[in-house]
């Protein structure tokens, strides 16, 4: 074991994505019922961005550490110039506005916000020498995110960037190695100093297909899980590959943390989650060492129907200093559905694992399928690390209050599928974004401020 995997005091950090400007409703995502139901409804970016920056602000006065990762550029120009779309950028805007309104809906969408898609991170107590390992995402299952990689990569180097991080390039981009990050990863541990337990979950293993989804698409291939497994260095003991459940995919579970989160010993899911879920237990305990804590929710009190509408295990489930069960943080619209709402009432009230329940207004993101643990990446960090990030992007009120300015004076009230041709609105994403860099301090990050 190299000397920095020994025990200094860690603490998770949760990083933020910051929605960026041109947030939309393109309807883009097919497996995704939120984002399909919600296709060519008239979004509002500043509430969206206010209703994240929030969110990020409430946790850290909680005394969570808490950082932003910052929005990219779009409309993509460089994309559209890759598909034959030429002349000035206003002639690109106005050319692919009028004969594939499609690509330009999908190089202006603000997805890179879902930073649980960004990468998988295994930190420094999990992997043979003793570095964080980052690799971002390939994304490849939706055409908008498959273009987030570069950006994402550069953005995670800026922010990650003294020698303890190792970043890796996104696993090639073929279907095999269809990769969508953090949402498909869970790390288990006693606590964040010592070696953890990382749960991959795919829906897809590339040679039993009937096993897998029959509507909509599997976004994370056992393969690509492999690879990282591999590239990162984590010791196979400490490893689990589980199958997501084909029939939650079927019902609207894009992603594993659409259905099931884990924290510290503790794994809170639907009774559907998982294909073979005494398997998983079994696997993670043994891999633990201990045993597991788990809150498993049964089909009974909560449909998968229910599930999905209510995002309720889109949850974040964490560890308040002080307090002994741990937080849940919930979109406000687990209040609204029923059978979820008198759950969640219960478990406050009766688990001695979950101390308080927390509702969030997030409904600009929710309604592209985008919940609390979407808009989040969990980076397990020590204090060093901590100490050494030069970037201005872990929370302070400084940084809150400059980002709620920032907000208010760049972004629209309300945007159309119209206006995204409008050059205007480009300008302002690319005045807004430089001035980001600058107040973040992460140098030229943006393929515009690169030409
Ligand atoms: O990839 N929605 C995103 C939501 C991602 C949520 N992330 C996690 N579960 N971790 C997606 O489907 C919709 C965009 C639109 O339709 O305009 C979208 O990309």
């Amino acid at each position: 074991m190299s000397p920095s995997n020994t025990q200094a005091k860690a603490f998770e950090v949760n990083f933020d994505g910051i929605v960026g400007p041109t947030h939309n409703y393109a309807g883009l995502s097919f497996g995704n019922v939120a984002s399909t139901a919600h296709g060519g409804r008239v979004s509002s970016p500043k509430q969206a961005a206010l209703q994240g920056l929030e969110k990020a602000w409430a946790l850290h006065e909680m005394g969570l550490k808490q950082g932003v990762i910052p929005p990219q550029e779009r409309p993509h120009i460089p994309t559209l110039r890759a598909l034959g779309f030429c002349g000035s950028d206003s002639e690109i805007l106005n050319q692919s506005a009028r004969c594939a309104p499609q690509l330009l809906a999908a190089v202006s969408s603000a997805s890179s916000m879902w930073v649980a898609n960004a990468c998988t991170v295994s930190p420094y107590t999990d992997t043979e020498d003793g570095k964080t390992h980052i690799t971002p995402a390939n994304l490849l299952s939706m055409f908008h995110r498959s273009i987030e990689p570069p950006t994402t990569g550069r953005l995670l180097r800026a922010i990650f960037s003294v020698d303890s991080f190792v970043h890796h390039q996104p696993l090639p981009a073929a279907p095999s190695f269809s990769d969508e990050g953090a949402a498909n990863h869970t790390r288990l541990c006693a606590d964040y100093s010592q070696a953890g337990v990382e749960l991959f979950v795919y829906g897809d293993d590339l040679s039993n297909r009937a096993a897998g989804p029959r509507k909509y698409p599997a976004r994370q291939t056992l393969p690509a899980s492999q690879a990282i497994a591999r590239s990162h260095g984590l010791n196979p003991d400490k490893v689990v590959f589980a199958r997501q459940n084909p029939n939650a995919i079927d019902h609207g579970v894009f992603h594993n943390d659409v259905i099931a989160v884990g924290n510290l010993d503790l794994l809170f899911h639907h009774e559907l989650a998982f294909a073979d879920t005494q398997s998983v237990y079994g696997q993670l305990s043994t891999a633990l060492g201990s045993d597991l804590q788990v809150i498993a929710v049964p089909v009974d009190a909560i449909s998968l129907e229910d599930a999905v509408r209510s995002y309720l295990f889109n949850s974040q489930l964490l560890a308040v200093p002080g307090q002994q069960g741990a937080l849940l943080v919930v979109p406000e619209e687990c209040r609204e559905v029923p059978s979820v709402y008198e759950y969640l009432t219960a478990l406050e009230g009766e688990s001695p694992l979950i101390d308080k329940v927390r509702f969030f207004d997030l409904r600009q993101s929710m309604k592209n399928g985008g919940g609390p643990a979407c808009l989040r990446l969990r980076v397990v960090m020590s204090e060093q690390q901590i100490a050494e990030t030069v970037a201005d992007v872990l929370m302070t009120e400084s940084l809150y209050r400059q980002l709620r300015h920032w907000i208010e004076s760049h972004y629209r009230d309300r945007l159309t599928m119209n206006d995204l041709q409008d050059p205007n609105l480009l300008n302002e994403c690319r005045i807004a974004l430089d001035e980001l860099t600058q107040l973040l301090k992460i140098g030229s990050v943006y393929d515009f401020q690169r030409r």
